[in-house]
């Protein structure tokens, strides 16, 4: 695979002045850092969880003019190695001047790669993890065994008290370049203190019951290097665009078609979108302020050994933003592409490429042929792509935005990677999971999202409306059994608005501007179609079950504010539960025809298949929100006939 890339940033010069809504610059970044250096005077202790814009108000924004002077705020968490709690705080980049700081003296920060990639050498060290391996006759392989630590939520144990902890699970490699993950060494683990790097304890389920399932040992591998056998390559399919791409993109401004955006990015969330208006007739209509993946779960549904702390947070507890790849050209992307880098803190560093806009065919927009004349109208469609992908662990998650010429926006969440495997006697899975290959088991699982939808359809005052179908009973009002009907409730209060999918009523929510009426006096909106409901099985009041509560719901709804950001509270990592959503909402503050946030959740139910094993091909997951009167009719009716004049037949 060639490797080239075309950077579109380093090198172009910052805008003289940011937008509000610009993400940190590496040179922002490191003024902040400076600042949080100086002030806190903790030399080689100090520890920065996040440095990330802190968003202006939104009437700022809305009333910013190009050139205008700005506020430039950074907000920050930070920690003392060896220390708990986190300090979050927030600097005036422009005059240095500390705003605000607050102590919380619970929370433990999020998880860093760089500490993770510590963990390892201290485990292989220490003597009870090597008398666990001298005991299954692995000792002599120590070197080829590769620890992973995982978050361990929060199960009331003395040992997690007062600490940050990970449980690493272990596998090995059987040569070098060798799929480790295809080798679990079952029942071994590790708890330790992230912060001080000690082994707290090594848990030998091999000792416990006496029940040794041994390491799978048949390399089962995804690599070039190691895959001999490959069919043969497709027709080449090039996409060209030869007069360039049909999207224009100042610093971080994007239009497109009738669409325009920003584009934001934060280590925690990954990428963000902000302002997103749609212009017809000359006349620009705010649909969303702000869109992101907030945050995401997995639970796993298995009570054996260790297994049962797997419920891991990968955006909320190790950041989205901060594992984001860079992207290649040609392989991750296909097409005429604009990449846009981003910024990351702690150790500054950028990750090129991080982001890629590109437009896509997007096949049929609308035809019809009118049987009498044999007249055809066809027009195709296309649309727009914005995307990163994150590498967390084992696995991957690869986040898509789409929008489309007719004011549909999709959100994709492909997850693909390596699934989290464990050991099993061949033949016997148990009663959690499948075999994947023989000896290799994976657990059952979700991966719930939650998406934070900051609406602005037609203006910032929004009501969440429940669209509900109901047959009729068979009676005067309905004698031939056909009748049925769609009934819409607002949501009018928090608690009102806690709701769940449902396919007896073929369940969908319009967000609607009660202020706009479209032609024919109706409220415009767009509604929510939940595409990838996913049923909860954890019990939400369980240690796993209560820090994740959002996936109770696939609806909620919030009024705006500022500081309401993660579902399940800022500091996710060992956190105790009830914070976020299901915390804001006790209040039971109206949410009509109001300035609202929109949750949904979302996801990938999932029992690992044999197909999904080594390497696993995508599995798609996410949801629709589509204009519902919020045009007076087809606002694609005006798009112009065009005969592709490369189509040809084959
Ligand atoms: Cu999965």
């Amino acid at each position: 695979m060639e490797m080239k890339t075309c950077h579109t940033q380093p090198g172009r010069p910052r805008p003289a002045f940011p937008h509000p809504l610009d993400p940190l610059s590496a040179a922002e970044l490191r003024h902040a850092a400076g600042l949080i250096r100086t002030h806190f005077n903790w030399g080689e202790d100090l520890r920065v969880e996040t440095i990330d814009l802190d968003e202006p108000p939104k009437d700022v924004v809305r009333a910013y003019t190009e050139g205008a002077p700005i506020q430039r705020i950074a907000r920050f968490n930070i920690y003392r190695r060896g220390v708990m709690g986190v300090v979050s705080g927030k600097f005036d980049l422009g005059t240095g001047e500390l705003l605000w700081q607050t102590f919380n003296e619970d929370a433990r920060a999020m998880v860093a790669i760089e500490e993770v990639l510590l963990i390892e050498k201290t485990v292989k060290e220490d003597p009870r993890f090597q008398e666990a391996l001298r005991r299954r006759g692995l000792l002599n392989e120590l070197d080829l065994m590769c620890i992973d630590p995982w978050t361990v939520g929060d199960f009331g144990q003395l040992i997690e008290q007062g600490r940050r902890v990970l449980n690493c699970f272990v596998w090995m490699r059987t040569f070098p370049l060798d799929n480790y993950y295809a080798h679990p060494v079952e029942g071994l683990h590790a708890l330790i203190d992230v912060s001080t790097l000690e082994v707290l304890k090594v848990e030998d389920h091999f000792e416990m019951d006496g029940d040794y399932i041994p390491v799978p040992r048949t390399p089962l591998n995804y690599d070039v290097e190691l895959l001999t056998a490959f069919r043969q390559p497709s027709a080449p399919l090039d996409v060209v665009q030869p007069d360039g791409p049909g999207f224009r993109v100042e610093c971080n401004k994007v239009t497109w078609e009738n669409w325009d955006f920003r584009v934001g990015f934060n280590g925690r969330e990954g990428l963000v979108l902000y302002t997103i208006g749609y212009t017809q007739d000359g006349r620009r209509r705010p649909i969303m302020y702000r869109a992101s993946i907030a945050e995401m779960v997995v639970p796993y549904g298995t009570p054996e050994r260790s297994h049962y702390r797997k419920n891991v947070f990968d955006s909320g507890e190790i950041g989205f933003g901060r594992m984001a790849n860079s992207l290649t050209l040609g392989c991750d992307c296909l097409g005429v592409i604009h990449y846009f880098d981003a910024e990351i803190f702690g150790a500054p560093r950028t990750i090129e490429n991080c982001i890629c806009l590109h437009e896509e065919d997007a096949g049929l927009s609308w035809k019809h042929t009118d049987v009498r004349t044999q007249r055809v109208d066809v027009r195709r469609a296309r649309r727009l792509v914005i995307s990163s992908i994150s590498t967390i662990g084992n696995y991957e998650y690869a986040s898509y935005w789409y929008l489309h010429q007719d004011g549909r926006i999709e959100y994709e969440m492909k997850a693909t990677g390596i699934i989290n495997t464990a050991g099993c006697h061949p033949g016997q899975p148990g009663r959690f999971g499948t075999e994947v290959a023989p000896g290799i088991v994976g657990h059952i699982h979700q991966h719930v999202f939650c998406a934070r939808l900051d609406m602005e359809v037609d203006g910032p005052n929004n009501t969440v409306v429940e669209c509900d179908t109901r047959a009729l009973p068979i009676g005067p009002d309905n004698p031939h059994g056909n009748a049925f009907l769609m009934e819409e409730r607002p949501l009018r209060s928090e608690l009102e608005a806690q709701r769940d999918y449902d396919f007896s009523k073929m369940r969908y929510w319009r967000i609607i501007n009660p202020g706009a009426k479209n032609w024919i006096g109706r409220s415009t909106g767009f509604k929510l179609e939940a595409t990838s409901p996913v049923q909860p099985f954890t019990h939400p009041d369980s240690p796993s079950g209560r820090r994740g509560r959002f996936i109770q719901h696939q609806l909620w709804v919030t009024p705006f504010a500022v500081d309401e950001r993660f579902p399940a509270g800022e500091f996710v990592n060992q956190s105790e539960g009830g914070q976020g959503l299901p915390s804001w909402t006790q209040a039971n503050r109206s949410v009509e025809n109001t300035d609202i946030v929109v949750w949904h959740s979302f996801g990938v139910h999932h029992l690992p298949r044999p197909e999904d094993h080594p390497v696993q091909p995508c599995v798609v997951c996410g949801f629709r929100l589509m204009p519902s009167g919020f045009f007076d009719q087809n606002p694609v009716i005006d798009l112009p006939p065009t005969t592709n004049a490369k189509s040809c037949c084959a």
